[in-house]
């Protein structure tokens, strides 16, 4: 079988570091280049997170790019301490040392050398921010033709989940984080697979996927996954502003089982500044992005278990 090549940045939440993980049980996917940016988690736990989670769980060894961009609109520093709290896990500490490379490249860079070591074209998979991105395309635009497409959780045509002063609520939080860089990738020729809150919202974070993974928490893998989720809210009653949804693991999920969601072309465009900015907007003259709207939330946690299953 030949496998997908993927690099991968993301920004160091739990679903992220959770993602890094599911990639490296995927027999379908090798992954060519991880990188991170300091936006829904903080740099030195998720880039020594990740880089314990390649050791522990992965057959091979993935290099680590720590990023240097920094974002217009920051998180909320309470998301944000879950990094360290993945990072501290004793299962990811056992050995007490790190093994997986770590760049002297800063990510957009490293993004750019990993793209042009390989000869075929590499699918991106972005679980945070484009800021990376769009460095590296204002850096060496010929990298575009190196691109197979560009899969990003971000975005939504309906209801946003930024609860921030001066914001009208209209953007999701990755988009909202560096809504030029966004723009900039919109301007770029790259096919865009766009895992908005429309799919994302169908899989909660719930009481009953946590009692799922319990009972099956003799697989070290699936124990995992119920580690790196105990210090997140679930969705009980109704929506908070701190709900947890698996946003970037069904995003990854639909890199590895394509046949998980539903797509439909939409043209849209990003506002880049002002009360909307971060806004992902249909427009007639927009550029096309495949949306992925909808999925089938028990065929997405069965995949994603079993994934975890295989996890030695
Ligand atoms: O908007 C979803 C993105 C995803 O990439 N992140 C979390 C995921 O990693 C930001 C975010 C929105 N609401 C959150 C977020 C929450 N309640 N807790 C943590 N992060
Ligand atoms: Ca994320």
């Amino acid at each position: 079988m030949s496998k997908t090549k993927v690099y991968f940045n993301h920004d160091g939440g739990v679903d992220d570091l959770v993602s890094l993980f599911m990639l490296l049980q995927m027999e379908n996917v090798e992954l060519t280049g991880v990188s991170v940016i300091p936006a829904d988690g903080y740099l030195e736990p998720a880039t020594d997170a990740s880089r314990k989670i390649i050791d522990r769980f992965g057959s091979y060894s993935v290099e680590v790019a720590k990023s240097n961009s920094r974002g217009k609109n920051p998180f909320p520093a309470a998301w944000r301490i879950h990094s360290f709290y993945v990072d501290a896990l004793p299962i990811l500490n056992e050995s007490g040392s790190m093994e997986a490379p770590l760049s002297s490249l800063p990510a957009h860079q490293h993004l750019i050398q990993c793209l042009q070591a390989v000869e075929e074209k590499t699918v991106l998979l972005f679980t945070g921010p484009l800021t990376d991105l769009a460095r590296a395309l204002d850096e060496q635009p010929a990298i575009e033709e190196k691109i197979a497409k560009l899969v990003w959780m971000g975005g939504t045509f309906e209801k946003g989940n930024v609860e921030e002063p001066e914001h009208d609520g209209t953007a999701e939080w990755n988009v909202f984080w560096d809504p030029e860089a966004a723009y900039r990738v919109w301007q770029s020729g790259i096919e865009i697979d766009l895992v908005a809150l429309e799919s994302t919202n169908k899989v909660p974070l719930t009481p009953a996927v946590r009692a799922l993974w319990a009972s099956q928490r003799n697989y070290e893998g699936v124990d995992f996954l119920g580690n790196c989720y105990a210090g997140c809210p679930p969705l009980v009653y109704s929506e908070t502003n701190s709900t947890y949804y698996l946003w970037d693991v069904l995003t990854t999920a639909s890199v590895g089982s394509p046949e998980l969601v539903q797509q439909k072309v939409v043209h849209c465009t990003v506002i880049p500044d002002g009360p909307s900015q971060g806004r992902t907007v249909a427009q007639p003259e927009g550029r096309p992005v495949n949306l992925v709207y909808d999925t089938d939330p028990d065929a997405f946690f069965g995949y994603m278990t079993d994934l975890a299953k295989k996890a030695a």
